[in-house]
């Protein structure tokens, strides 16, 4: 066990990482879906079930074009207008001054805000989550033709529960592509069924971890022997469609995505929900918390 990190421990911690000097495989201790299904609710059965069992759904035609192309122009608009200004919420890759991921959108755009308070969003959510929701974290994924750069594979919650302070597996992302996904311009990965084991990290946070890590990911990385088993185990899928499709995933979910070096851009905006009865508390690494265009603490 790292010496310095051993005095930090928090008794309540349910999911330790970045502690053990080897990986450990920990149970799931939290539910997936937090309702009871009924045939009024926003999921089929089928949907929810699939829910549970995988970690993921893929709703493709979710949003109508007007909706769409609204806001494919403004993402174009914030590309061209991110070029050249620097800002803390402003990701670059990490080989290019290309603008990799922009920050907070639900926040500082009125456009990506609306859509954050989506009604059939809205539903859904509350219904996995069994409660009211609030946005912990919005981005968009440019991923351009050509120079976009992976996402290595990882589970959010490892990351939001050690440098952010969220308590339990109860949040989830809603990836909603604004350009078509294809097999060949890097689409997010999943290993279906990853959200039922939580895998710890090796490896001790540095300080400020963020200002690296949004652009290339070191620590809080699963391990190759742990990856592989869960791949052998369950498989990797790839859900690709249309823009306007919707990936929901659980904040579990071990994914990943490629390097885009196809000529169309795979740009995706994330929003990620948390339960309101799951709000972050400190962080479980003792650190300092991240910046709040990176974590919403309310
Ligand atoms: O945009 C991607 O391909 C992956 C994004 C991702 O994994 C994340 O934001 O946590």
């Amino acid at each position: 066990m790292n010496s310095n990190r051993a005095n930090t421990i928090i008794a309540s911690d349910r999911y330790p990482s970045r502690i053990d000097e080897v990986p450990v495989r920990l149970d799931r201790r939290d539910p997936v879906v937090y309702s009871e299904w009924t045939s009024e609710g926003p999921l089929t059965e089928v949907q929810s079930s699939f829910y549970e069992r995988n970690g993921y759904l893929f709703l493709e035609q979710f949003f109508s074009d007007q909706e769409l192309s609204l806001w494919k122009n403004e993402l174009s608009r914030l590309q061209e207008a991110y070029r050249d200004q620097e800002a803390a919420h402003v990701i670059r890759e990490p080989e290019s001054r290309e603008v990799r991921s922009v920050f907070a959108v639900h926040e500082h755009n009125a456009i990506y805000q609306d859509l954050s308070n989506h009604p059939k969003l809205k539903a859904i959510t509350s219904y996995l989550l069994g409660s009211d929701t609030y946005i912990h974290q919005s981005r968009i994924n440019f991923k351009p033709g050509f120079t976009g750069k992976e996402f290595y594979w990882h589970s959010d919650f490892e990351t939001w529960h050690v440098e952010d302070g969220m308590p339990g597996m109860r949040a989830l992302s809603c990836s909603i592509a604004l350009s078509d996904n294809y097999a060949y311009n890097g689409p997010l990965m999943v290993i279906p069924g990853s959200h039922k084991t939580f895998i710890s990290c090796v490896g001790q946070t540095p300080d400020d971890h963020f200002k690296e890590s949004l652009r290339k990911q070191e620590y809080g990385v699963p391990d190759h022997d742990s990856l592989r088993s869960l791949a052998d185990e369950k498989g990797i899928q790839m859900p690709v469609g249309k823009a306007g499709s919707v990936l929901l995933f659980d904040c579990n979910l071990m994914h990943g995505s490629s390097s885009n070096i196809s000529p169309f851009p795979r740009s995706n905006v994330f929003l990620v929900y948390n339960s309101v009865d799951n709000r972050l508390v400190k962080p479980y690494s003792g650190q300092s918390p991240r910046p709040s265009f990176i974590a919403t603490r309310a």
